[in-house]
Order: structure tokens, then C-alpha cells, then sequence
């Protein structure tokens, strides 16, 4: 087993004890920071970035020097499966991902291959390994992927989408059509996040990014089931330790139990729910990760501190299973000093909790 300085995220994503309840934030190497904009325009651009291992990793850093985070989250994108899938990945400025060739009709899917993580992704692959040789053990390494569901909102739609109108008339009209996909996107996440695992990341993470977008029933069949499928495929130990699985559903508050009911280790929340319902109701089940606003960035460092405050106590006096982060992204025209601000304030304030 390669030891780890600092393991405080790992433990509480399995619910066991820590000193202080470890942070992160999700997209936390991005736009918001002056050093990751100098990187960027070395490498041309955001896809070039990410397919030079040296510089994803130096990105992948750059928030760990600044802040004392407890994880580093690999440096890539989601889209880097369809785009392995030959769909043509590209970014037309402020408009964000775009695909030359979006999937819609059987002939389409039928095309679409299984990309080989040492294939047409090694990059990710080289990027994890060159990673985590420069991480030298001091705290864990995410990995991730999309689910196969928000993976496929942008191959039908052809990018992002405010309405999902193309991928939602395809799955009212031609469902089945639409789990073949899905079934060879959750076969691809298998394949990639566990090349991800053997190559070095300590634990991965789900994002369901649009499932939120989706009736209860339509959640079930045609975002859940699919995840569920992934979380039955990983590699759950590695380097005699267990590899802990977090699934985020943007909007998914409401479906909790039946999230927790795949087996995954830990949910990761938004904001839209207050972290001592989600821990009622499932906190005997899994580790919860989350949930502070990220537009609370915006206002002064005493006000971070008081929503940090009220989170923690929210979350209460049990000794581990909560992983604090944003309820989503951070935004890009947040001052980098008050993200330190929420750092620090989650570790100052958390100690208490665990002793
Ligand atoms: O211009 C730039 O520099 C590119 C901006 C950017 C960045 C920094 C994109 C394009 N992706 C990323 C990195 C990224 N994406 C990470 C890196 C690790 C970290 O967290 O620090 C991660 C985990 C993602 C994941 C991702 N990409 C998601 C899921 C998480 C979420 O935010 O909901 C989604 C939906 C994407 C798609 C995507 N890629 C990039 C953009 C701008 C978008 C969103 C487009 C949309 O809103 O539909």
C-alpha cells in the first residue's frame, strides 16, 4: 500500500474516524485562478491542456499550493469520452463543448466504439500517473467520469443545452433506442474510471450533472440504473485500500434512499437541501459531500465562515462521513482569497466535531 500523508478524505468518505472534517472543491483548478490561465495559454488551448500530462498536472497542483485542500481532482473534462468516441470535441469561445458529429439516429450508436483507456485515452491515463508521482502522497487523487446519462445530453444535443429537447424527444419517443446508448456509455465509464483506478486514483466520483433535469420515474431508468450499473463494475479495492465511489446528481435531493441503494459510498450534494435532512435520511447508509452555495464565495470572509458554521452543525457531532465541498463548481469571478477563507473556516471550525 503507497502511504499517504494526508488520508482525512478517504476516511471520511468510508464514515471513519478523522481530525477535522477534510475539503475540497469541485472544480478547483480552473478559471477563477490567475495561475491556471497562465498554464492554459502556454498549452493554446483548454483540450491541449488536458492532453499534455505535464501541464495537466501542474494545473492539477496549482490550487493545492495555494489552499490546504484535502484532495487533488484530476485535470480533465468529462467530454473526454465522447470525444475518444469519435464525436469531435471542440470549444467555440463562450459558448462552451460543442461535437462536429452528435449521435442521433441507430446507425449513429450503433457506430460509436468502447474506447480503450490505454488507447485513445491514455493521455488521461498518463496524466493520473504523472499526477500522482507529483502529489508524492500527500493527499489522495480523485478520478472521474460523467454519467451516462449527462454524457449523453451533450452527444445528442451536440454540446450544452438549456431545454434537452433532442435528447428528451429521443427518450419519449424511441427509449429504446436510447438505452443502447446509455448501456454502451456505462460499459465506456466502467472501462475508463477503472484504467483510471490502476492507474493511480484513489477514489472516483460520478457526476450526474443534468439528471436533475429528469422525472422521477425517467431518473430511475434512465440515469440511476445506468450509475448503479458503473458502481457494480469498479474496482473497489486497489493497493489494499478500498477505492471509495461518490455519485452527485445535480437536483437529485429528492431521490437520496435510492441513490444510496446502489451500493456507492458516498452522495455528493447541491445546496438545494440542508445537509442535516440529507444525513436523516440516508446517513446511515453512505458519507455525504457537499453542500455550501458557491455563490456564497461572492460576499465577505465573515459570511463564508457563518455558512461553513452552519453547515458543520448541521451535519452534527458524528465523528466522520462528511466530506465538505460546494454545492456545485466553483464560479470563475471568484476571488481566490475567499476561497481560502472557506478552507481555512471548514478546518478551524470542524476540529470540534471530532474530537
Ligand atoms: O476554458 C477553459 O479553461 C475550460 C473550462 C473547463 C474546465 C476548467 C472545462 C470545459 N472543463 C474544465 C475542467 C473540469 N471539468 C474538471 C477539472 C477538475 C476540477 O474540478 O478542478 C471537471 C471535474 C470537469 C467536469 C465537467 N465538465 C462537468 C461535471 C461537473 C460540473 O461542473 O457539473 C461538466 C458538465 C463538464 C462539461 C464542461 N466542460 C467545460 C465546460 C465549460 C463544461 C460545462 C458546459 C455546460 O454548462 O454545459
Amino acid at each position: 500500500m503507497s502511504s499517504l500523508k494526508n488520508d482525512n478524505y478517504l476516511r471520511a468518505l468510508l464514515r471513519e474516524p478523522v481530525d477535522y472534517t477534510p475539503v475540497w472543491m469541485m472544480r478547483q483548478a480552473g478559471r477563477y485562478l490567475p495561475e491556471y490561465r497562465k498554464t492554459r495559454s502556454q498549452a493554446g488551448d483548454f483540450m491541449s491542456l488536458c492532453r499534455n500530462p505535464e501541464l495537466a498536472s501542474e494545473v492539477t497542483l496549482q490550487p493545492l499550493k495555494r489552499f490546504k485542500l484535502d484532495a487533488a481532482i484530476l485535470f480533465s473534462d468529462i467530454l473526454t469520452v465522447p470525444d475518444a468516441m469519435g464525436l469531435g470535441l471542440y470549444f467555440e469561445a463562450g459558448e462552451g463543448p460543442k461535437f462536429s458529429h452528435p449521435v442521433r439516429t441507430p446507425a449513429d450508436i450503433k457506430r460509436i466504439p468502447i474506447p480503450d483507456p490505454e488507447g485513445e485515452l491514455r493521455y488521461v491515463m498518463d496524466a493520473v500517473r504523472q499526477i500522482r508521482k507529483d502529489l508524492n502522497g500527500e493527499v489522495p487523487l480523485i478520478g472521474f467520469s460523467g454519467s451516462p446519462w449527462t454524457l449523453a445530453t451533450y452527444m445528442v444535443e451536440g454540446g450544452s443545452s438549456k431545454a434537452f429537447t433532442v435528447i428528451k424527444k429521443m427518450m419519449y419517443s424511441e427509449p429504446a433506442l436510447l438505452h443502447t446508448l446509455l448501456d454502451k456509455l456505462a460499459d465506456s465509464v466502467i472501462d475508463y474510471l477503472n484504467g483510471q483506478i490502476m492507474a493511480g486514483a484513489q477514489s472516483v466520483m460520478i457526476f450526474d450533472t443534468w439528471g436533475g433535469v429528469l422525472t422521477p420515474r425517467d431518473y430511475k431508468d434512465f440515469s440511476l440504473h445506468y450509475m448503479h450499473k458503473i458502481v457494480d463494475g469498479l474496482i473497489r479495492e486497489h493497493d489494499s485500500r478500498t477505492v471509495p465511489v461518490t455519485l452527485f446528481t445535480k437536483n437529485g435531493g429528492m431521490w437520496l434512499e435510492s441513490i444510496a441503494a446502489t451500493g456507492c459510498d458516498a452522495i455528493g450534494l447541491d445546496w438545494t437541501i440542508d445537509i442535516e435532512d440529507a444525513k436523516s435520511r440516508v446517513g446511515d447508509k453512505v458519507a455525504l459531500q457537499g453542500n455550501m452555495d458557491p455563490s456564497i464565495l461572492y460576499s465577505s470572509p465573515e459570511r463564508i465562515r457563518d455558512e461553513v458554521a452552519r453547515i458543520l452543525s448541521g451535519f452534527g457531532y458524528d465523528k466522520s462521513g462528511h466530506v465538505f465541498n460546494l454545492g456545485h463548481g466553483i464560479h470563475l469571478d471568484v476571488p481566490p482569497e475567499n476561497a481560502g477563507s472557506f478552507i481555512d473556516a471548514v478546518h478551524d471550525l470542524s476540529r470540534v466535531y471530532h474530537q
